[in-house]
């Protein structure tokens, strides 16, 4: 199973990249489109319709703007959809936030943090390591390198801490 990243516009892939390097780093596959929900709504149409053809397991949806994407996908297929509310306008992503989390009830869109690309693909991962095992101890060994991290940067502020006494 691979995951597809669909975003609004060619000016959301910087936002987007931390998710494509994630979504690598856990070696599952990822297809990238450019389509709008509101300039090419038919590609949109065909891209969400025919995503589980072509072994797509979840579906991560990026807009700024009136960001409408997400939730037009969303209505399209019954595989999961993960939304990025992207910064692109001068309301800072609010605009985008507000427009993909308040989706109707009966057509859910998993909301992320504005630009939140990074999380966006570790849900997905999440998805498709419901049905793979390999992939959840991928998730159970991120988790503990995360950890081991915070603890360096623990034993780093400690060592200041008491640098700074003497
Ligand atoms: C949205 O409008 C896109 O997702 C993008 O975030 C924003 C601006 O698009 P461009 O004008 O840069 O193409 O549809």
């Amino acid at each position: 199973m691979k995951v597809a990243i669909i975003m609004g516009s060619d000016s959301d892939l910087p936002v987007m990249e931390p998710a494509v390097k994630t979504l690598a780093e856990f070696g599952v596959g990822c297809e990238v489109i450019v389509a709008s929900a509101h300039r090419t709504p038919d590609k949109v149409h065909e891209f969400a319709a025919t995503a589980a053809e072509r072994g797509v397991g979840a579906i991560i949806a990026a807009a700024g703007a009136a960001a409408h994407l997400p939730g037009v996908v969303a209505s399209f297929t019954t595989l999961p959809v993960i939304g990025v509310p992207v910064n692109s306008t001068s309301l800072g992503g609010l605009d985008a936030l507000l427009s993909i989390v308040q989706m109707p009830s009966g057509i859910p869109v998993a909301t992320m943090a504005i630009n939140g690309a990074k999380n966006a693909a570790l849900f997905a991962v999440q998805i498709l390591a419901a049905a793979n095992p390999g992939l959840r101890e991928k998730l159970t060994s991120y988790r503990g390198q995360m950890a081991a991290e915070v603890e360096r940067k623990a034993a780093r502020v400690a060592a200041e801490m008491q640098k700074n006494k003497q």
